[in-house]
């Protein structure tokens, strides 16, 4: 099902049925179902390919969203090479404490670095299911969403002219600093936002992981934590004040405050490596609501934040992106409009699961440190009980692991 469209550069608007701003995992989740329905669609991205293919973030990822990839032919390489993490560690009081969510669950973890998945999606697109994708467009706008004939402009990155596409539906999945939110009428949408008042130091070191599975350090000096992404590299974090200079952690401050936070009976000591991301993020986040108006329907990060907190940010985005693709696929080659007008409403009890999730976990990593007596023992008291409460233990695996609603 393609539309006919003069070609870029003849003048004329191009036309197709669906233009999807942004390529990251949610954008082209969204491209891939289309051309696997045979819909034709285009893709715009600022960025180059080469850059997104390389952009470090997340890297685990929940069964759930892992399935959902697999049902829609876009997990091959992930299922070959991803990790399988059963279980997680939390390290407080000088003890490490082993939590396996899996055997309360039956569900597992894929560590699998976000720029591969990326780099999956964008070839699977492109060079596999024949989708049009430009990068490096500039100055992206968004025109009439909530009429009948919307459309995306933008400069293109060769000559600097404006060029128009129209579309029948836009897909915003242009991430936490896009352009899509906007383009919603602020009398029209809701933007529920909260800020817990701390930064992450997050960073990448080119180490071997220290541990066999993800490892939060519960720590009066302050939350630590130890996530692998491959043999290569590592992700660390270490909470710090919001607004913090990355220049006040130079290499020997981090692997000693490292050492220190993750530091119990028994644990190796971090394996030392270059930092090759430093950045200070100030953790906050944020639900739209709601998600879709007109014809704009937004998607991941772009629609809701949640902060790297609970790990969630890339699971939220795919299961956007499928309930997205599929509803766009139902409307335009079945004239159903069942997955369309529930997207929002569906989507929103997800996010905002993982949300209250995040929330809860955030302090139980942070209230230790908060300088309140009251709220350092509440946190205590909620670390404790997942090690001798079996049901406070089977509700955060659930939540840990996306088990509680389906994809
Ligand atoms: P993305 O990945 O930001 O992609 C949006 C794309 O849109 C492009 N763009 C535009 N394109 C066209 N026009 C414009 N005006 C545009 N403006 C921007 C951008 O260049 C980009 O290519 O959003 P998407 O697809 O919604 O995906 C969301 C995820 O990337 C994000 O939620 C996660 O990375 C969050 N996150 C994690 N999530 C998890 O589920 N598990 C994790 O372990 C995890 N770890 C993390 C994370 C996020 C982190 N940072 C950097 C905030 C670790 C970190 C450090």
């Amino acid at each position: 099902m393609t539309a006919a469209s003069p070609p870029a550069g003849s003048g004329a608007p191009q036309r197709f049925p669906v233009v999807v701003v942004g390529a990251g995992p949610a954008g082209l989740t969204v491209g891939n179902i289309l051309r696997a329905a045979g819909v034709d669609c285009l893709v715009l991205e600022t960025e180059t390919r080469e850059f997104i293919e390389r952009r470090p973030r997340a890297g685990v990822i929940e069964e759930w969203a892992v399935r959902g990839l697999e049902r829609r032919g876009l997990a091959r390489n992930l299922l070959e090479r991803a990790q399988a993490h059963t279980e997680c560690e939390f390290r407080f009081g000088g003890e490490r404490h082993r939590f396996g969510y899996t055997g309360l669950t039956g569900r597992h973890h894929f560590i699998y670095p976000q720029q591969f998945l990326v780099t999956d999606l964008v070839r699977e697109y492109a060079d596999v299911r024949g989708g049009e994708i430009r990068f490096g467009v500039r100055d992206v706008r968004l025109h009439g969403p909530q009429s009948d004939r919307p459309s995306v402009s933008y400069r293109c990155p060769e000559t600097g002219e404006r060029r128009t596409v129209e579309a029948s539906f836009v897909a915003g999945c242009d991430g936490a600093r896009g352009v899509s939110r906007a383009a919603l009428p602020s009398g029209r949408v809701r933007v529920a936002r909260h800020d817990y008042g701390v930064g992450w130091l997050a960073l990448l070191a080119e180490a071997p992981p220290s541990a066999d599975c993800v490892v939060f350090g519960v720590h009066p000096r302050g939350f630590a934590g130890h996530m692998a992404r491959s043999p290569e590299v590592t992700r660390y974090y270490l909470q710090c004040p919001p607004g913090d200079d990355p220049a006040n952690w130079p290499h020997e401050r981090v692997w000693t405050e490292l050492g220190q936070r993750l530091g119990a009976v028994g644990a190796p000591p971090p394996e030392e490596g270059r930092l090759i991301e430093k950045r200070v993020l100030d953790m906050h986040g944020y639900v739209v609501e709601p998600m879709a108006l007109g014809r704009l329907f937004l998607a991941g990060d772009a629609a809701h934040l949640t902060a790297p907190i609970a790990a969630k940010g890339l699971n939220l985005a795919l299961h956007d992106a499928f309930l997205l693709g599929d509803g766009l696929v139902e409307h335009l080659a079945r004239g159903d409009d069942t997955g369309l007008s529930g997207y929002s409403a569906a989507c929103l009890a997800r996010v905002w699961d993982y949300q209250e999730f995040s929330q809860w976990l955030a302090e139980l990593y942070h209230g230790t440190t908060s300088g309140d007596p009251h709220r350092a023992g509440v946190a205590l008291a909620r670390l404790r009980r997942l090690f001798d409460s079996p049901v406070a233990a089977a509700a955060f695996a659930e939540l840990y692991v996306g088990a509680r609603t389906t994809g």
